[in-house]
């Protein structure tokens, strides 16, 4: 039975470019084909349990905006809650969700009545599963919210902190493998420090490579084939976060021999935080090997704070998305909209427009990058830039052959002069303006 949370509302269905309806997708067609394979199948779309469902519409000056009959703190609200979600889900046809144990459960008095109550609610979710129902993208654990966290989690200087954000992993990891969730996400909300006074940085760098390497033994252990993902953020909500961005996360990785383990998921809100575009950070992850999924939310470019909003800048994703394809799209990650509504948006209807608007605008966005990979168009202006690497003087610098003093006699004997060319921005600008 219904819940009549959203009236009389009908799944969201695609109308065309030159419908006017403002909840039905007029470019997201999940079956239409793009570079051979299904935009639903590219895109895989996932929507955030947290902002929807758990995210009261509070900011630094106000609390509560939203009302929701199942705000509170029992496990019949929480079912409750579980089914407008999933109502959600099906409104929106969307293939995957996400969800850390904190959203889903209320807080138990101990830590096993919490892993119960969190297998409980993954039992009810399994129901909802079944049947071509929504899958899970990837699980992840709260290890910020609560103030047991408030210096850390693996980082924390306190031991018992530790195992017991650890213990917290563990139940969530085994419910992610329980639900065949695609990916472990691990965004390192408090793992990271105020201030230096206080602060042993190479301890807790330390802890933080430990707790990382019990969670991919543990996976090992239990045969769980997802991908562990880390979520890179610079700051916010400590001032100095571990996990930066890309660069960082992939030197800690190395130092702990985890770079063949571990993935990134990489938010684009985060990526504007720590100074880089999107793009910047999407490229560096293929470049390294670590690329794995992203979180598609914008921030305010003049607010300088973690805004998450729903993308609405058709260029940004769709440069964003020819570097997803360009590293060969995803293959366990997807497209997640960690993203909340604005918190004047009271209406249940906001959250399904939030939601039809962000994927249409991801589906214009992969169609464009989609184009410019088949018309090569700025593959050959970049083949034709490296071109001269071609030549085998050139190869043989590369490949070690040639050592400093020989490649200076060469410079000296043939007279080198190298004549500089152009890097052409404004014409590759040119180029892409013509696909989005
Ligand atoms: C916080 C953030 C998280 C992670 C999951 O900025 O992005 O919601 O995505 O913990
Ligand atoms: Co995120």
């Amino acid at each position: 039975m219904s819940t009549g949370f959203f009236g009389d509302l009908t799944p969201a269905r695609y109308e065309g470019p030159e419908s006017d309806n403002p909840l039905a997708f007029r470019h997201y067609n999940p079956d239409e084909t793009v570079l051979g394979k299904r935009l639903e199948d590219h895109l895989r779309f996932a929507v955030c349990y947290w902002h929807n469902f758990v995210w009261p519409g509070s900011d630094p000056f106000g609390g509560q905006t939203f009302e929701r009959p199942w705000f509170g703190d029992t496990m019949e609200q929480a079912k409750l809650k579980a089914d407008v979600a999933f109502e959600m889900f099906d409104l929106l046809r969307v293939p995957y969700f996400t969800f850390h144990d904190h959203d889903v459960r209320p807080e138990g008095e101990t830590h096993t009545e919490s892993v119960s109550r969190l297998d409980e609610m993954a039992d009810y979710f399994a129901g909802k599963m079944e049947n071509g129902g929504p899958k899970l993208l990837w699980g992840t654990a709260n290890l910020f919210s609560n103030r047991r966290y408030m210096s850390g989690a693996a980082t924390n200087p306190d031991p018992d902190v530790f195992a017991y954000a650890a213990a917290t992993v563990k139940a969530c990891m085994d419910v992610t493998r329980r639900l065949n969730g695609e990916n472990y996400v691990l965004w390192g909300g408090r793992e990271g420090y105020e201030t230096l006074l206080n602060t042993d940085m190479g301890r807790e760098l330390d802890q933080l490579g430990r707790f990382l390497n019990l969670v991919v033994e543990y996976k090992h252990k239990i045969g769980y084939e997802g991908t562990i993902l880390l979520e890179p953020k610079p700051q916010e909500p400590t001032k100095h976060q571990y996990d930066y961005d890309v660069a960082t996360v992939y030197g800690f990785l190395k130092r702990y021999g985890l770079e063949n383990e571990v993935k990134v998921n990489i938010e684009q809100g985060h990526a504007i935080l720590a100074g880089h575009s999107f793009e910047h950070e999407l490229a560096l992850a293929a470049t390294l090997g670590i690329f794995g999924s992203i979180d598609m939310n914008r921030n305010d470019y003049q607010s300088g704070w973690d805004t998450d909003q729903f993308p609405n800048n058709v260029p940004e994703v769709a440069i964003a998305y020819y570097y997803v394809l360009q590293a060969g799209g995803f293959t366990t990650g997807g497209t997640n909209f960690d993203a909340k509504l604005r918190r004047q948006s009271l209406d249940p209807e906001d959250l399904i427009a939030a939601h039809v608007g962000a994927m249409d605008v991801c589906a214009r966005g992969l169609k464009a990058a989609a184009r410019m990979i088949e018309d090569r168009a700025l593959e050959m202006p970049l083949e034709e830039r490296y071109a001269g690497w071609k030549d085998a003087e050139a190869q043989a610098m590369l490949k070690g052959e040639r050592t400093l003093e020989e490649i200076a006699e060469r410079v000296s004997r043939e007279g080198t002069d190298p004549h500089p060319r152009s890097g052409q921005q404004e014409k590759l600008e040119n180029i892409v303006n013509k696909y989005v």
